[in-house]
């Protein structure tokens, strides 16, 4: 079984700056990259294939980060805490929090008074290894070098600075309900972990042309140490190989042993969140309308309605009402 530090600032508490549990995944803070220690990376929305990959729904709560998902709620960490009253900053605006919900995740749904502008849609797709996601989060900067046996197998967590970055990894597999993570060294100038601070931040993932709501920051692999009775110290780790992880050594091997960051995924929890939100239920898998010339061309049919992407059972009755005599 592996341990694993969560990542959890506990400002919110007023105590110390993590927590640290074994044999389950605790809480996490801002990306960090292995390509880069660069501050300013990726400190703006992304563009090109990644633009509306999630930025703009990306809102503070505490030092940490939510995600619109209706009119009246956002989605964050339950391990980052909060108060109800408590402010959640979105897009320039604040919100007052009138209520939590939790169903025994790490996932906290706050409800707000007043009405956010755009809110994300959410993933109900299955996350299949290698599944590509973008990941974003207000955790630390990347600090020094951490150097065992002449190479560098990460950096330790550097300053925080409270600053919105955006990164990219690949699903990797799961720890018991958990998505998981690796932070590999030569997978590309976005590849991410996390640190202290990002709990809380969201993971999109590209549902057909749509990006969605995948999972929320929970938990980093760690804490670290250079001796088996050494001090403990936390860093992001390409290769945990010559390292110790409580008393168990890792062999430095020729191949690389990524560190592992976890998060909790929106799916398995979409009938719950669907009650909470009040959201509409979805249309049957695969149900689409489709608009053929013979139906945009017949009288007193609303091109609109057969333009929606889908469309659920009432409404479709209704626009075949339009259709008849
Ligand atoms: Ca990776
Ligand atoms: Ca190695």
């Amino acid at each position: 079984m592996n341990a694993h530090t969560i990542l959890r600032r506990q400002a919110l508490l007023g105590t110390a700056f993590l927590a640290l549990m074994f044999l389950a995944p605790t809480a996490g803070r801002a990306v960090v990259f292995a390509s880069t220690g660069d501050p300013e990376f990726n400190t703006a929305a992304p563009t090109g294939e990644l633009a509306d990959s999630g930025w703009q729904f990306q809102g503070e709560w505490y030092s940490f980060t939510g995600t619109p998902v209706s009119p009246h709620h956002f989605i964050t960490a339950k391990h980052v805490g909060g108060t109800v009253g408590a402010i959640f900053k979105f897009q320039g605006i604040d919100y007052v929090t009138v209520g939590v919900t939790n169903n025994g995740t790490d996932l906290n749904v706050w409800e707000i008074s007043g009405t956010f502008p755009s809110y994300a849609p959410l993933f109900q797709g299955s996350n299949t290894n290698g599944q590509p996601v973008v990941i974003f989060g207000r955790g630390t900067q990347r600090g020094d070098e951490v150097i065992v046996n002449g190479q560098v197998k990460g950096w330790l967590w550097g300053a925080s600075d409270g600053r919105l970055r955006w990164g990219e990894n690949v699903v990797a597999g799961k720890y018991g309900s958990l998505l998981k993570f690796l932070f590999d060294r030569d997978a590309g100038p976005n590849e991410a972990h996390l640190t202290t601070g990002d709990s809380g931040g969201a993971i999109f993932v590209n549902d057909n042309g749509v990006w969605k709501l995948a999972a929320i920051n929970y938990a980093i692999e760690g804490p670290w140490r250079y001796t088996s009775s050494g001090t403990t110290f936390n860093a992001a780790l390409v290769d945990k190989g010559g390292l110790y992880r409580g008393n168990t050594l890792y062999p430095d091997t020729d191949q690389d042993n990524p560190a592992a960051f976890y998060a909790t995924p929106i799916a398995p929890n979409i009938a719950w969140l669907r009650s909470v939100l009040k959201l509409a239920p979805s249309a049957p898998k695969g149900f689409r309308i489709m608009m053929t010339d013979s139906m945009a061309a017949a009288p007193g049919v609303s091109i609109q309605d057969f333009r929606s992407h889908r469309v659920d059972s009432l409404r479709l009755k209704s626009a075949v009402t339009k259709n008849g005599p």
